[in-house]
């Protein structure tokens, strides 16, 4: 397959969640023109794919997106040419969860948890959703507050029950963080314990990387090679970080990271829709505005996965099988170090869009159109 038809098959979702306002603990400096309804998230998100080609979907975070009707809900984004993608559950925003969820020693908690990511599943059922996507704040601050060993076998437990129900063609995405909000010890804390996780489960339960939860210097590219290897990668959260889950628009700090994480997604052949990597962003923009933040995420992406399948594979595995470093080295470097914008700027023309769809954007009026539409209230998230 040529380099622009892999590009032109690509997919990446955008989350509901970055189109609303977000913040840190300190503040949130609401913006205008943000969705005040899940349905005008999806109008946001829909803007996105129209400009970029290739953001066709777009990820639920309940309650936040929580409508009567779902069906509906999907029925408004199918007209507007996006699908809802992966369902995010919740269990971290309800004062019982103070101690856990799906850990929490009280049992009623944990039915209460358990109860939250069955509903997600009666979700997905209506929106046609695959992926139900599990992140646990649940940790511990001090030594001693609890039993770390009891946490594991409850989060087994709960993470059994919620695989049964899933349907044939249903799949559950667990997360991992390192830390935050628990700083002592997290419950799900790295990618080898949703591994072993998802591995007790069975075929449908997958690790999900979030690019920002790692220790600084940890080797991103080797644990999606890993994954890879093992069946076990079922997404990306993209975003970028310079400290700590900073979820900054992805490809900003480091591109040379993303293109090292896409140069093994490209080696396995697992960047086609078919492979079933989700590529999704989970990113908030407390600063800048939000859609055109998603749309230089989006475009980072796809500039980094560009020069991935740039990488001249014959002479990479020569160099590899001769014990030449320098040449191997030197041939992940040449595809990096090329310019791929003008080969973007002539598939989306292909494509019949915009080659610069940041500009496109600008010029569409859509900024100042949503100031002036939408007066009074504020879609739920992050800073609502
Ligand atoms: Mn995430």
């Amino acid at each position: 397959m040529s380099v622009k038809d892999a590009l032109r098959e690509q997919r990446i979702e955008t989350p509901s969640w970055a189109y609303a306002n977000s913040g840190t603990r300190f503040k949130v400096f609401a913006q205008q023109g943000v969705p005040r309804t899940p349905y005008e998230k999806i109008d946001d998100a829909a803007v996105v794919h129209r400009l970029t080609g290739v953001a066709p979907t777009v990820a639920l975070h309940i309650p936040w997106d929580k409508v009567d009707d779902y069906g509906k809900l999907a029925e408004y984004a199918r007209d507007r040419g996006v699908a809802l993608g992966a369902i995010n559950s919740n269990v971290f925003q309800d004062d019982d969860y103070k101690l856990g969820s799906v850990c929490h020693p009280n049992a009623s908690v944990r039915r209460k948890a358990i109860g939250h990511l069955l509903e997600c599943i009666d979700i997905m059922d209506q929106t046609g959703s695959q992926d139900l996507k599990l992140w646990f704040a649940d940790g511990l601050n001090y030594p001693g507050q609890d039993n770390i060993r009891a946490r594991q076998d409850r989060l087994a437990e709960a993470l059994r029950e919620t695989y049964e129900r899933l349907g044939a063609d249903q799949r559950m995405l667990l997360e991992y963080k390192l830390f935050e909000p628990a700083f002592y010890t997290t419950d799900v804390p790295d990618w080898g314990t949703a591994y072993a996780h998802c591995l007790q489960l069975g075929e449908k339960a997958q690790v999900v990387i979030d690019t920002g939860h790692h220790a600084p210097g940890t080797n991103i590219e080797f644990i999606v090679s890993f994954l890879l290897r093992a069946n076990k990668l079922g997404a990306f959260d993209f975003n970028s970080r310079f400290y700590a889950d900073d979820d900054l628009m992805v490809g900003s700090a480091d591109p040379f990271q993303l293109f090292r994480i896409m140069h093994e997604i490209v080696l396995a052949d697992a960047l086609k829709p078919a492979a079933g990597i989700a590529f999704m962003l989970d990113q908030c923009h407390n600063l800048e505005p939000k859609i055109p933040a998603i749309i230089r995420s989006v475009l980072n992406v796809q500039e980094a996965t560009a020069k991935a399948l740039l990488v001249d594979h014959e002479a990479l595995a020569q160099a590899q099988q001769d014990g030449d470093v320098l040449g191997a080295n030197g041939a992940l470097m040449d595809a990096y170090n090329t310019d791929v914008r003008p080969l973007l700027r002539e598939l989306r023309e292909e494509m019949g869009l915009d080659p610069d769809p940041m500009a496109a954007y600008r010029r569409s009026g859509y900024a100042e159109q949503i100031v002036r539409e939408r007066v009074g209230g504020e879609a739920a998230g992050w800073g609502a």
